[in-house]
């Protein structure tokens, strides 16, 4: 392998891999225009296995969405509605109980729970919503808000960030995900959400988070309008504010999904593109501990074949998946156990069911 890696012109890289030296953004730009994808998929699953061994992990989560009414309205998202939308939905704080309720019998152990820029719930009713999941489910993780919900719950709130979230984290929250990120290049926020918090403002809100101890994601929406050079930019971002804070706990990248959107006449990413941002960004983000590939969006079998590529994470049993499905995932809604360790032990991998910070509950 090394031989073909060298044969398509990585041989510098293929060093610094090996000498676990940082690689430039100049190396990520020629590794996302490599044509050879084994040869960039050898150099993520070297840098894969240093880190995480033959280990692949998933979890038992469940997806509450409590509402997709948005003052943002991005145009790559079909999820997020206007008010006055007949598609517009709100869930109560006892719907939102109902819906842990349902699966109580289930080993959920995280609830990603995450909606719109709601204009006119109260502060109080996300409190009381991360409340109310407790009271049902007191030993869950919740995974809650984006970036750019903890900014609006700030405003919300009338206090600064790192205040409004003591009190979250008094009332339920665990950790963030990793959405919202979309990708940082003004130029891109500017043509696709102009009115979502910046891409430094999301930077910033994930290190008040990291600072006070707590954990979040990070995402990048591939696959659209930007340059190579802009994910570059985004990963460089994301790696530079790790180094400063360390708190992020993995990165996904997150394939556009373009029915019902706006931008629905761009085309769905390729194979090569899904596995190539999963490579690119295991050899870039050298401080980050997990990429996952999140089947939702790539499809099982893609998710499948990215822990060769570079991702030790799957994501989990998910169920209910809205956000990717309204915007025409063709991938089930959930999965069960048995399938996603069938999945990973067929790639070779073994199959770790794991807690949200990556504490390990189960080895198959
Ligand atoms: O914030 C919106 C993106 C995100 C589309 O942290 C779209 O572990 C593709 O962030 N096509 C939500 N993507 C999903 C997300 C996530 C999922 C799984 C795990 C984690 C984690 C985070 O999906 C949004 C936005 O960036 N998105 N519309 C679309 N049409």
């Amino acid at each position: 392998m090394e031989d073909l890696v060298k044969k398509a012109g990585l041989g510098d890289i293929l060093q610094k891999v090996k000498d676990n030296e940082r690689i430039s953004c100049e190396d990520g730009i020629r590794l996302y225009n490599s044509p050879n994808l084994l040869a960039v998929g050898y150099l993520a699953n070297t840098v894969r296995e240093r880190l995480n061994g033959d280990n692949a992990y998933f979890i038992y989560n469940q997806h509450i969405n409590y509402s997709n009414i948005c003052t943002n309205l991005c145009k790559f998202c079909a999820f997020g509605k206007d008010k006055s939308s007949d598609k517009a939905y709100e869930m109560t704080v006892e719907d939102v109980k109902e819906k842990v309720r349902e699966r109580l019998d289930e080993p959920i152990s995280e609830i990603h729970m995450v909606g719109g820029i709601h204009p006119d719930l109260p502060f109080s009713y996300y409190i009381d919503i991360l409340k109310g999941i407790k009271d049902v489910r007191p030993d869950v993780h919740i995974q809650a808000f984006t970036c750019v919900e903890i900014a609006h719950l700030a405003g919300l709130a009338g206090k600064p960030v790192d205040a409004t979230l003591k009190i979250l984290r008094d009332a339920g929250l665990d950790s963030i995900p990793g959405g919202g990120a979309e990708v940082f290049s003004p130029r891109i926020r500017e043509l696709t959400c102009d009115k979502k918090l910046s891409g430094e403002g999301w930077l910033e809100v994930a290190q008040i988070a990291h600072r006070q101890g707590l954990k979040t994601n990070a995402t990048m929406l591939y696959g659209h309008i930007e340059t190579i050079e802009e994910r570059i930019e985004h990963l460089d971002a994301l790696r530079t504010a790790q180094d400063e804070t360390g708190g992020f706990l993995a990165f996904i990248p997150l394939s556009f999904h373009p029915k019902n959107t706006e931008m629905s006449k761009l085309s769905r990413t390729s194979g090569i593109d899904d596995l190539k941002n999963i490579a690119v960004a295991r050899c870039f983000l050298d401080n980050f501990p997990h990429i996952k590939s999140y089947w939702v969006m790539v499809g099982p079998k893609m998710a499948q074949i990215a822990l060769s590529f570079g991702a030790d994470d799957v994501d989990g049993t998910v169920k209910e998946e809205i956000i990717t499905h309204m915007a025409g995932a063709e991938t089930e809604q959930a999965m069960s156990i048995e399938e996603l360790v069938r999945l990973i032990k067929e790639a070779g991998r073994t199959p770790i069911q794991r807690g949200t910070l990556y504490d390990v509950i189960q080895t198959y």
